[in-house]
């Protein structure tokens, strides 16, 4: 591993290399081969029948759902890459205790809900294989076997000099991992809500500071392990962020139908809304959906994502009081000339509070699920509906730095909304003038 990983420096360092020279150059054929394979070499390594290789991933245990989502995109463009060698099926790790999703009293634990629930698994798919934990589970057989764990860390050392350098060595663990080898020396752990059953049969920390694709030469040459699980897979970082790549994965992460026909019923129901007048038919097959012309016009509806809770301590530079964000909603429904706004939060009260005082001449609306769908698709499939409503109103303005604000841009960016009408964040009173607007990520094709 040592004498591997010293390779790996210099590797690392021709991959930032070519990161930059990708930035700057409309060269993506050149490079569609996997640098460290010459399409010669690769003929000979490995035979039409390589047996499938399964990824796994994990994500740290405190992160919410939407920055979950873009290591997804992340992880899904590593197996894309490594599909271009040999064959790596993307294992989509279930959703278990996320911090957020605090609802009691549901008639299920919010725990090893699979990806089906929330997104169109076959969607997915037409971007890289994938499968659900419980279906590689059942394709290893009875063993629940994961053969390798690398987890993922930081450098003890930090940033030398304070230059960001692409690299990963084997080193030591640094902090208290999840995992542990038990007296056979199976390694227990955190593997989604399944420990019971489940363990490793190899374990090793990375330090890594890089781009997903860094753990590419890892995963081809310095591990034979038919099922690898990369934890805190979220210190990996986007191959190129904002490009084709980028765009397609998150393409293929298409909600799950029965959420979006529970959102699209509201917006029928209580905002006149439906893709017809509003210019925002979605596809059945995303890879034909291309809007370029960002000709969706949208409902007769602002779309408010206003976060508050934590962020009201975590950001609390940034995020309005009620009454503030009331006084620019009340603008943006006079130039809109609009008379509804749906507001997404997570906060209640604080919707309430807008509907019964701040906001009383006007329609507030917020998605309250049946106690039905709350059963069945939990905080997180609320917090979908609330994500798909929003991203289909006229105009949408969003919290500051929240990805679940972030992640609704890019749903209008799908839908094809001109980019001002999507690009826009609340602001705190005091931030006056110096409030600026959130960065235009547009979608490439
Ligand atoms: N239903 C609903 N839930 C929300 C809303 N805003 C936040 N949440 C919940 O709170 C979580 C927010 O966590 P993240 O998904 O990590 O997004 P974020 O905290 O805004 O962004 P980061 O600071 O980057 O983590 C969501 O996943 C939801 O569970 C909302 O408008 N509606
Ligand atoms: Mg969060």
């Amino acid at each position: 591993m040592a004498a591997y990983v010293a390779n790996l420096k210099t590797l690392g360092a021709l991959f930032a290399l070519l990161s930059v020279l990708l930035l700057f150059c409309d060269c993506h054929d050149q490079f569609d081969h996997d640098v460290f394979n010459p399409p010669g070499k690769q003929k000979v390594s490995f035979g039409a029948a390589k047996p499938n290789r399964y990824l796994l991933y994990d994500v740290n245990i405190g992160e919410g759902f939407n920055l979950r989502r873009d290591v997804h995109m992340r992880l899904a463009n590593l197996a894309k890459s490594l599909n271009k060698v040999e064959p790596w099926i993307l294992v989509l790790p279930p959703w278990s205790y996320l911090y957020h999703w605090q609802t009691e009293d549901l008639e299920n634990e919010q725990f090893r809900i699979p990806w089906s629930l929330f997104f169109d698994v076959p969607s997915l798919s037409k971007h890289v294989p994938v499968m659900e934990f419980v279906d590689f589970l059942a394709a290893t057989g009875s063993k629940n076997v994961i053969e390798q764990i690398y987890y993922l860390q930081h450098y003890k050392e930090g940033w030398e000099d304070g230059r960001f350098e692409e690299k990963i060595d084997a080193r030591e663990c640094i902090e208290r991992q999840r995992y542990e080898a038990d007296e056979e020396g199976k390694w227990r752990g955190w593997f989604f809500g399944y420990h019971e059953d489940v363990y490793a049969l190899r374990f090793e920390c990375l330090s890594v500071q890089g781009h997903a694709r860094i753990m590419e030469p890892i995963l081809l040459r310095n591990t034979t392990a038919s099922s690898v699980l990369i934890a805190r897979a979220e210190n990996l970082l986007h191959d190129i962020y904002g490009e084709r790549d980028y765009w397609e994965a998150r393409r293929s992460m298409v909600f799950s139908k029965n959420l979006r026909d529970i959102g699209d019923k509201f917006r029928a129901e209580f905002l006149n809304s439906t893709d017809d007048i509003d210019g925002t038919h979605f596809e059945d097959d995303w890879t034909k959906m291309v809007r370029k012309d960002r000709s969706a016009v949208g409902g007769p509806y602002i779309g408010v994502h206003l976060r508050r809770k934590d962020y009201l301590r975590a950001h609390k530079e940034h995020v309005p009081t009620l009454k503030h964000a009331a006084k620019q909603i009340k603008q943006l429904l006079k130039k809109y000339k609009l008379e509804k706004v749906f507001v997404a939060s997570d906060d209640v009260a604080g919707v309430d509070k807008l509907r019964t005082k701040f906001l009383k001449n006007y329609q507030v609306y917020n998605f309250v699920p049946s106690k039905e769908v709350l059963n069945k698709y939990m905080d997180g499939g609320v917090a979908i509906v609330d994500q798909w409503i929003c991203a289909h109103a006229r105009y949408f303005i969003g919290t500051h730095l929240s990805t679940f604000s972030f992640r609704i841009q890019e749903e209008r960016e799908i839908l094809g909304f001109p980019t001002k009408t999507t690009f826009n964040r609340l602001c705190k009173e005091e931030e006056g003038k110096d409030c600026e607007r959130p960065s235009k990520w547009t979608i490439v094709y």
